[in-house]
């Protein structure tokens, strides 16, 4: 009699066991989905977050890309005043739409396309009113994930993209107190980021 209380004990212990490591699996899984994966989400949903890159007088006249079932950009909806919204520039779990200009949309796709430098012949402009993210590594900003580079969050933000250099322009390189600086400072992806929230635009 004894024993079998054990055993029945036991076995009973061992299943909330199995049941807790499950449910913690679930968990995970659920979250990394729900927060990251923008490829997953509806047409609908990716042009809604794309367009909260900006504020409603430029968004409401934006064309949009979203993600098709191959991973691929296409369009989502066409746009009369120039501008082009994008769900996600980085995938990461913290949402990160951009709506560009023009000129950005050239200057995003020869980076995304790895050209040397970008062919855009005039500056562009680029709005993120979620914020973003880059990597950093011993206070400096770089271009793509390297051993020992951190995450860093950024703020709502919008962007001038033209190789501005530190030095000349007196710019600070590096996030700070001021909100403004060279993003990618010396590379021909330099650009202006100015850590101000364009949904107080006026
Ligand atoms: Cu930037």
């Amino acid at each position: 009699m004894r024993k079998s209380i054990i055993r029945t004990a036991f076995v009973v212990l061992f299943c909330l066991g199995l049941m807790n490591l499950v449910m913690a699996g679930e968990n995970v899984q659920g979250k990394g989905k729900a927060a990251k994966d923008v490829h997953s989400m509806s047409q609908d949903e990716q042009i809604k977050l794309a367009l909260s890159a900006a504020p409603p007088h430029i968004a409401k006249d934006a064309a949009v890309l979203v993600f098709g079932a191959d991973g691929k950009l296409k369009e989502g909806r066409p746009g009369t005043n120039g501008f082009t919204c994008i769900p996600t520039v980085m995938n990461l779990p913290d949402p990160d739409p951009m709506c560009m200009d023009a000129a950005v949309k050239q200057w995003w796709g020869d980076l995304m396309n790895n050209a040397p430098k970008p062919s855009n012949t005039v500056p562009g402009i680029a709005y993120m009113a979620r914020g973003g993210s880059h990597w950093e590594k011993d206070g400096r900003v770089v271009m793509k994930e390297e051993p020992g580079a951190r995450i860093v969050k950024e703020p709502p933000h919008w962007m001038i993209m033209w190789p501005f250099d530190a030095k000349a322009t007196m710019l600070p390189a590096a996030p700070n107190p001021s909100g403004a600086y060279v993003m990618f400072d010396g590379t021909p992806y330099a650009h202006v980021m100015v850590y101000q929230d364009p949904r107080k635009m006026k």
